[in-house]
C-alpha cells in the first residue's frame, strides 16, 4: 500500500505492515484520548484517503488506558460555543465517522477502559468492536447536561436499539463484559489484549477480496438507510458485481474442484 508519510498528524499514530494491515492509534492518553476538534479533522484526513492507498483492514486503537473519553469537554468549555459554531463541530464528527462506516475498508475497534459519549459514537464508527475485561460503555450526557452530536443517535440506537439507548442517556448506566456483548456493544470479549485480537481479526478479513469487503463496509450501511424495496434492488446491482468477480472465480473453482475450503463449526 502508499506510504503514510504524507500523512501530518498531531493525535493520530498511523502505521502499516506489509499486508496492508493499518493501525489508527489515538494518541493523546494524558486527556484520555478525548476529541477535540483537530482531532476529528485527523480522522477526516486519514479515514477519507486510506480506502484509496490499498488499506486492507484498519485497527482503530488507543494508548493508555482508556480508549476515548468522549468530547473534549475542557474545550468545549472553553470555547464558548454558539448552537450553530456547534452544529458546524458536529456535522465535522458525522463527516469523520460516516468516512469510516461508508469508506469501504473493514475497521475493527479494539476497546479497553473507558469507551464513553462520543467514544462510543467512535467506537460504533467501527464494523467490528473487540473489548477487553477493563472496557465500559457509557452516555454521560444526560448528566452533563448535553446531548449526542456524532452519530449516537442512529449507530448507538441500531446497536441496543432505542430503549436502552434512551436508559444509558437518562441514568448514566454502564455496561461491561458478558452484558456489554448480549446488549450488542461489542461483538468480541477478551481476557487478554483487545488489540491483538483485532489485529487478528482484522487479519482475517484481509484475506477477503478488496471489492468483497468494501461491499460489506459500505453496501450494507446504505441498504439500512433505504427503503425495503430500494434496498433489495441495491443489494441485487452490488451482487451481480461483486459475485463475477474473478478473485470470487478462483475461490468457487476451488469450491468445485474441492481443493477449496469447507465450512465448519470449529
Ligand atoms: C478530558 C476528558 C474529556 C478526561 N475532555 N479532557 N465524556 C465524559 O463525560 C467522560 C469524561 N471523563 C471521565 O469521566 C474520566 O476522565 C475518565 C473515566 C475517562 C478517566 O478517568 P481518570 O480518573 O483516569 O482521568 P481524569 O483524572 O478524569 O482525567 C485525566 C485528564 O484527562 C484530565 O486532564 P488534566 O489536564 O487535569 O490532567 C482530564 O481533564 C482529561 N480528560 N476526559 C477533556 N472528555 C459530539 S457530542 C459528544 C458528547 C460527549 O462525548 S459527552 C461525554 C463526555
Amino acid at each position: 500500500m502508499d506510504s503514510l508519510k504524507p500523512f501530518n498528524l498531531k493525535y493520530l499514530v498511523l502505521s502499516s505492515d506489509d499486508d496492508g494491515i493499518v493501525q489508527v492509534v489515538l494518541s493523546r492518553p494524558e486527556k484520555r484520548n478525548a476529541l477535540n476538534a483537530e482531532t476529528i479533522e485527523e480522522l477526516i484526513d486519514v479515514f477519507s484517503k486510506l480506502p484509496r492507498m490499498g488499506a486492507r483492514a484498519v485497527v482503530l486503537r488507543a494508548e493508555g488506558d482508556h480508549f476515548c473519553a468522549g468530547l473534549d469537554l475542557v474545550e468545549h468549555h472553553e470555547q464558548q460555543r454558539r448552537p450553530e459554531e456547534f452544529m458546524h463541530i458536529c456535522l465535522r464528527w458525522h463527516e469523520a465517522f460516516n468516512k469510516m462506516e461508508y469508506g469501504g475498508v473493514p475497521i475493527i475497534a479494539a476497546l479497553k477502559g473507558a469507551v464513553v459519549g462520543g467514544g462510543l459514537e467512535l467506537a460504533s464508527s467501527a464494523h467490528i468492536r473487540v473489548a477487553d475485561q477493563s472496557t465500559y460503555f457509557a452516555l454521560p450526557e444526560g448528566q452533563r447536561g448535553l446531548f449526542t452530536g456524532g452519530g449516537a443517535t442512529i449507530r448507538v440506537a441500531d446497536l441496543v436499539g432505542k430503549a436502552r439507548m434512551i436508559d444509558m442517556m437518562l441514568t448514566g448506566r454502564v455496561y461491561q463484559q458478558d452484558e456489554a456483548v448480549q446488549v450488542g456493544l461489542c461483538q468480541y470479549l477478551v481476557d487478554g489484549s483487545s488489540d491483538d485480537r483485532a489485529m487478528e481479526i482484522a487479519r482475517l478479513a484481509a484475506q477477503n477480496p478488496p471489492l468483497s469487503n468494501f461491499a460489506i463496509c459500505s453496501a450494507i450501511s446504505h441498504m439500512q438507510n433505504m427503503s425495503a424495496m430500494d434496498a433489495a434492488y441495491a443489494e441485487s446491482v452490488v451482487a451481480g458485481i461483486v459475485n463475477t468477480q474473478p478473485a470470487s472465480n478462483e475461490r468457487l473453482e476451488a469450491f468445485v474442484n474441492k481443493s477449496g475450503p469447507r465450512v465448519r463449526p470449529d
